[in-house]
C-alpha cells in the first residue's frame, strides 16, 4: 500500500515534470509562417505529438545534480533539452519510414508521413535534425565566455551521440542486418549505440552545462550507457510480452518477425535478470555522486515500464 502511494507520487511528479518540459520545447518550435510551412507544421505536429519526455528529463535533472544554475536555466539549458528532444523525434520520424519500419501509428496517432506524404516525413526530420543543431548554437552565440565554451561542448557530444558514432552507427547495422541472425556483440552494439547514445547525450549534456568535472561527467555517461541498454531489453521484453508482467508468466511467441533480440538470444529469464542488474549499477553510479532521490527513481521507471 505503502510503495502504492510513493509510487503515485512519483508518477504526478513525472507527469507534472513532463508537462514543464512540454512548455518549454513548445517555445523552441518554429511558427508556422513561411511559404514552405507544410515542413515547420509536420515538424511541430512530430515533436507535440505524445512522447515521454526522458531525454530532456534526464537532462535537466543531471543539471541540477551537478549544481547548475536555476537562474540561468532558461538561457542554458532549455535550448539544449529541446534540441536533444528534436534529435530525438527526428529519429523516430525517419524510423517510421517506409524505407524503414513503414510504422502509420506512434504513440497511438498516425507518424508523421502517414499524416502528411512520405515526402514531408524525409523533411521534417532533417529539418528537426538542423534545427535542433540552430537551436544549440543560436543559444551558444548569445551566452557569455563560461556557458559559450560548456555549451560547445555540450553540442559537441550531442552531435557526436546522435551521428556514426552513435544512434545513426547503431541504427545502421540494425537495419543492415534485419531479417539476419546476430550474434551477441552486433546486439551489444546496436543497443548502445541506437538506444543509449542519446540517453548518454543527455546524462552528459546537463553535466557539461552545469559545470560538472569530468569524472562525474564520465560516471553519467556511464549510468547513461547501463540505462540505455536495459531501456532496449526491456523494449524487447514487451515486445514478447505486450504490458504483461514479465517474471513468472510464459513467454508468449518466441520470435517477432524473425529477429534477434536480446530475449531471442539469451532467454527471457536472463534478460529480466540483466536488466536489474543493469538498473542497480546505474543507480548506484548516480548515488555515489550524491544523486539518490528523483533521478534514480526515474531511472528504475524507465526500465520497469511497461510500455
Ligand atoms: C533513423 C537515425 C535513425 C535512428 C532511429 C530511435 C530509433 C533509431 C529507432 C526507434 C525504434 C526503437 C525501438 C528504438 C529504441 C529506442 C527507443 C525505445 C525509442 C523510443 O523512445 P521513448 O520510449 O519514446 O523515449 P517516446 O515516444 O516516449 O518519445
Amino acid at each position: 500500500m505503502k510503495t502504492r502511494v510513493i509510487q503515485m507520487q512519483f508518477k504526478d511528479m513525472l507527469n507534472n515534470k513532463a508537462e514543464a518540459i512540454n512548455d518549454i520545447i513548445k517555445g523552441f518550435l518554429p511558427a508556422e509562417d513561411t511559404m514552405s510551412c507544410e515542413v515547420e507544421k509536420a515538424m511541430n505536429y512530430s515533436v507535440m505529438a505524445g512522447g515521454k519526455r526522458i531525454r530532456p528529463l534526464i537532462m535537466s535533472e543531471a543539471y541540477k545534480l551537478c549544481g547548475g544554475s536555476e537562474e540561468c536555466a532558461a538561457q542554458v539549458l532549455h535550448p539544449f533539452m529541446a534540441a536533444l528532444e528534436f534529435i530525438h523525434t527526428y529519429s523516430l520520424v525517419h524510423d517510421d519510414l517506409p524505407a524503414m519500419d513503414n510504422d502509420m501509428y506512434r504513440r497511438g496517432q498516425l507518424t508523421t508521413h502517414a499524416a502528411f506524404g512520405e515526402d514531408m516525413g524525409i523533411l521534417a526530420g532533417d529539418a528537426l535534425l538542423n534545427y535542433a543543431y540552430e537551436t544549440m548554437l543560436r543559444a551558444a552565440c548569445d551566452m557569455t565566455d563560461t556557458y559559450r565554451e560548456r555549451s560547445i561542448r555540450a553540442a559537441s557530444v550531442i552531435a557526436g551521440k546522435a551521428g556514426i558514432y552513435g544512434m545513426v552507427g547503431g541504427q545502421t547495422l540494425d537495419v543492415k542486418l534485419t531479417g539476419m541472425p546476430m550474434n551477441a556483440g552486433q546486439l551489444d552494439y546496436i543497443f548502445r549505440l541506437k538506444t543509449g547514445a542519446l540517453i548518454e547525450a543527455a546524462f552528459m549534456a546537463g553535466a557539461i552545462l552545469a559545470g560538472a568535472p569530468d569524472e562525474v561527467t564520465a560516471k553519467l555517461e556511464k549510468a547513461g550507457d547501463l540505462v540505455g541498454v536495459a531501456f532496449q531489453i526491456q523494449d524487447d521484453i514487451l515486445d514478447v510480452t505486450g504490458d504483461a508482467e514479465v517474471i513468472g508468466k510464459p513467454v508468449l511467441s518466441d520470435e517477432k518477425n524473425n529477429k534477434t533480440t536480446y530475449v531471442t538470444l539469451y532467454g527471457m529469464d536472463k534478460a529480466v535478470s540483466d536488466v536489474a542488474e543493469l538498473s542497480n549499477e546505474a543507480v548506484d553510479i548516480i548515488c555515489s555522486i550524491g544523486g539518490e532521490g528523483f533521478l534514480t527513481d526515474l531511472v528504475k521507471y524507465m526500465i520497469h515500464r511497461n510500455n
